[in-house]
């Protein structure tokens, strides 16, 4: 039986950390990636299509690659504090991961901006939760600012070893396709992760020959400085995880995307919704940010800009739809109601 240890260990020799790094995992990593034929038909070509299902991993979303690698890092060299700002996901892991490393750890959220299953997450874990009365762009500049001045170790995707262990999600596509894609689909928020995956794809370009994909980055159309060219004062979207207007890796985001001869596009809300929908029609829920990836792809056949015939496309979904349970509540019919009684079963079951 071989068993599982996680990414630093499965990927080691191809990450650059420092040789003080002390492993702290979960055993994340190693998510699946769905084959959704009847999505590619419907989106009207005959192409192959998969879903990396990032929501699958321990705290239920892509982060915890990242911060595998930066707390191990932050481990290795005795830290005590680690701090971020964050829409929700990055609180959870870094909750987390602190706990599992025995460190404390303080994340700052966008007061009443982040989804019910991240606050709920990060508090689960044990962090000091702070809310701050602005964006996440806000929150940011401060965890910038207090992790030059104090003690505490910066676990945001700044952090160099976040993007080291990013990037094996991209090994594996390509470890699981025996090529890289020819397009990855993936939401654009603070832009850590379309940096990863063009530095991992990258890699195995150097080191295995494998091909590059093209890049095609989303981001909500009320949260798109990376397509307007500008950032975004104040960015809106239902999509809280990408309600961000100053992506901390925007110009590095801009290259991959240059380099892959990709592009970045806005999709609107409702776009995304109803892709969110439509991966649930395949037993796949994701959070709403993990559905603009696909949305864009869909936009693009649909405006026949992209033509996937014969083409190999992959689309990370990011986050499980179990962190942002109010999306879908909120918008439910209420549940039928009925006495205990099979009578009464009977004849709602005819209707
Ligand atoms: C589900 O948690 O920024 O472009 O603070 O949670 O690497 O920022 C989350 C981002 C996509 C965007 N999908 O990734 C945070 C945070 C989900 C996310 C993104 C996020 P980046």
């Amino acid at each position: 039986m071989t068993t599982y240890h996680g990414i630093l260990h499965r990927y080691r020799g191809l990450l650059d950390l420092p040789d003080h790094t002390q492993t702290v995992s979960l055993l994340e990593g190693n998510t699946p990636l769905i084959p959704v034929p009847r999505l590619a038909q419907e989106m009207g070509g005959r192409f192959e299509l998969y879903v990396k299902f990032e929501g699958l991993n321990p705290t239920g979303s892509f982060k915890d690659r990242g911060m595998t690698a930066a707390i191990s890092e932050a481990a290795g060299r005795g830290v005590h504090t680690v701090i971020c700002a964050s829409t929700g996901n990055t609180a959870a892991s870094a909750a987390a991961y602190a706990a599992r490393a025995g460190m404390r750890a303080v994340v700052l959220i966008p007061q009443g901006k982040v989804a019910a299953g991240k606050l709920a997450g990060a508090a689960a874990y044990g962090a000091q939760i702070i809310q701050v009365q602005g964006s996440f762009d806000d929150a940011l500049s401060m965890v910038v600012a207090i992790s030059q001045k104090l003690p505490i170790a910066l676990v945001n995707s700044l952090n160099p070893f976040r993007l080291e262990g990013q990037k094996t999600a991209a090994f594996e596509i390509s470890d699981t396709l025996g090529n890289s894609p020819d397009w990855l689909c993936l939401p654009v928020g603070n832009a850590g992760n379309i940096t990863a995956y063009w530095m991992g794809f990258r890699q195995y370009h150097h080191l295995k020959s494998a091909g590059l994909p093209r890049i095609l980055g989303a981001q909500a159309a009320g949260a798109a400085p990376l397509v307007l060219g500008h950032p975004v004062e104040h960015p809106e979207t239902v999509a809280t995880a990408i309600r961000i207007g100053r992506p901390a890796r925007g110009e590095q985001a801009l290259e991959a995307i240059e380099q892959s001869q990709g592009r970045i596009l806005a999709v609107s809300d409702e776009d995304i919704l109803a892709m969110q929908r439509r991966l649930a029609g395949e037993g796949i829920w994701v959070e709403p940010a993990s559905a603009a990836g696909l949305a864009g792809l869909e936009v693009e056949i649909r405006a026949g800009r992209l033509d996937p015939s014969g083409l190999r496309i992959v689309a990370v979904c990011t986050g499980h739809g179990l962190k942002d349970p109010e999306i879908i509540t909120q918008r439910m019919r209420a549940p039928q109601v009925l006495p205990s009684d099979v009578k009464a079963l009977e004849a709602a079951l005819a209707q």
